[in-house]
């Protein structure tokens, strides 16, 4: 008799972003990386460019250069300006920020060359370039022997990355708030985001509304619970820090050989937020046991072990500075960007797939069910949850 099929292994150990699965550019889009790459007078002979895959709003090349017999890599970023409507505001946050932390990091070691990002300027001095046909650009330098994960088993490089992201608010916890472009306004408004998804399902653009009345009612019945981490922040129970606000593992840099971590990426969205938004939003990737949009649901649920081994790295960094309030509501807040995210995701498969990038025809609707799978096991082990952040942060 055949074997029932088991449930499912994970497919990979890890699962490389930058450096691994990659696509070569297309001639004409590699003529307009050189066009870029001259504009910020990256030293040495050009050699060859890829497509990351990894992200879903801007669009990233890994581009080599050969300079004194090696290899040196950049990152390319053509930025989405329709998703940010000041793209000046953006790298004027990524600037600064990059630039306080590099400061603190100097005050404890020598250099903080692989630990945080160093951005490019052009010959103006400037840290982003507009192309004649309207496109904004950036670059940055990659971080040398640095790897990055889409998603792994390692409980200790999941570990590591709670460490990272712990410590980039901990370097931020002085910076001075009111010098940040807010780039999106009401990112992480809860409340505003389920306005914005009745909105959708009331104009039904596409016309998709009519087969998806379980998912839209499985959003709505977790309203309550996933808006309570903003409602308790206005009224004034959980504070504001400045928080990264786009916590997938990807966007960390680790060693590629000891695999501790190196640099948090992807600053674009540095703004005023909680910090349960912060660990909830790696949660949400880190601890699953599926693909953001993964297709077997009956296997998705939380993976504990995955679970602990980010929280002891985040709490164990943040737990001084945690108030009770905030380290009460931490696994609340991974209920919260759960659901938060699958109703941007099933938002914007009701509007036609217009915000974030898919790479097949439903990607939005199953990423959207995969977080209605995932939000549902997590309500069921809150309490569980809860009591791994209090065993690390009491
Ligand atoms: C987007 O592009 P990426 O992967 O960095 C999105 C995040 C979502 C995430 C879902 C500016 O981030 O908010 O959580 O996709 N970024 C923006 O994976 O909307
Ligand atoms: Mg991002």
């Amino acid at each position: 008799m055949r074997r029932k099929p088991q449930r499912k292994e994970y497919r990979s150990l890890k699962m490389r972003c930058f450096n691994g699965g990659n696509k070569g550019c297309a001639m004409k889009e590699e003529q307009q990386i050189k066009e870029v790459c001259e504009k910020f007078n990256i030293c040495g002979e050009y050699d060859s460019c890829e497509v990351v895959n990894s992200g879903h709003i801007n669009t990233t090349y890994l581009v080599k250069y050969l300079r004194g017999g090696e290899l040196k890599n950049y990152i390319l970023q053509r930025v989405n300006t329709y998703v940010f409507r000041d793209p000046v505001g953006v790298m004027s946050n990524i600037s600064s920020v990059t630039e306080f932390i590099r400061a603190k990091i100097k005050e404890k070691q020598a250099t903080a060359k692989r630990n945080v990002l160093h951005y490019s300027k052009t010959e103006e001095g400037l840290f982003y370039t507009f192309m004649p046909d309207g496109g904004f650009w950036r670059c940055y330098r990659y971080i040398d022997d640095s790897v990055c994960f889409e998603r792994t088993d390692d409980l200790r490089v999941i570990e590591e990355s709670g460490k990272a992201f712990g410590e980039f608010q901990t370097y931020l916890s002085d910076y001075p708030v009111k010098d940040l472009s807010i780039v999106i306004p009401h990112f992480h408004n809860t409340v505003r985001r389920y306005d914005a998804f009745r909105d959708a399902v009331a104009a039904d653009e596409a016309g998709r509304v009519k087969e998806l009345a379980a998912e839209i009612e499985g959003y709505l019945a977790l309203e309550e619970i996933a808006t309570k981490p903003y409602k308790l922040q206005t009224e004034g129970v959980l504070p504001l820090r400045v928080t990264h606000n786009d916590t997938k593992i990807s966007n960390v840099l680790f060693d590629s050989k000891t695999l501790e971590h190196l640099s948090v990426i992807d600053l674009d969205t540095v703004m005023p937020g909680l910090v349960a938004f912060d660990f909830g939003d790696a949660i949400r990737i880190v601890a699953s046991t599926g693909e953001e949009d993964e297709r077997d649901l009956e296997h998705l649920s939380v993976d504990m072990s995955k679970y602990e081994a980010f929280t002891r790295g985040f709490v164990s960094v943040l737990k001084e500075s945690l108030t009770e309030a905030e380290r009460s509501t931490l696994a609340l807040g991974a209920i919260a960007m759960t659901v938060e995210c699958g109703v941007r995701f099933l938002t914007d498969y009701i509007n036609g797939d217009k915000y974030f990038r898919i790479h097949y025809a439903d990607q939005n609707l199953a990423r959207a069910r995969a977080h209605l799978v995932l939000a549902r096991d997590m309500v069921k082990r809150l309490d569980e949850m809860q009591a791994i952040v209090d065993k690390y942060g009491k």
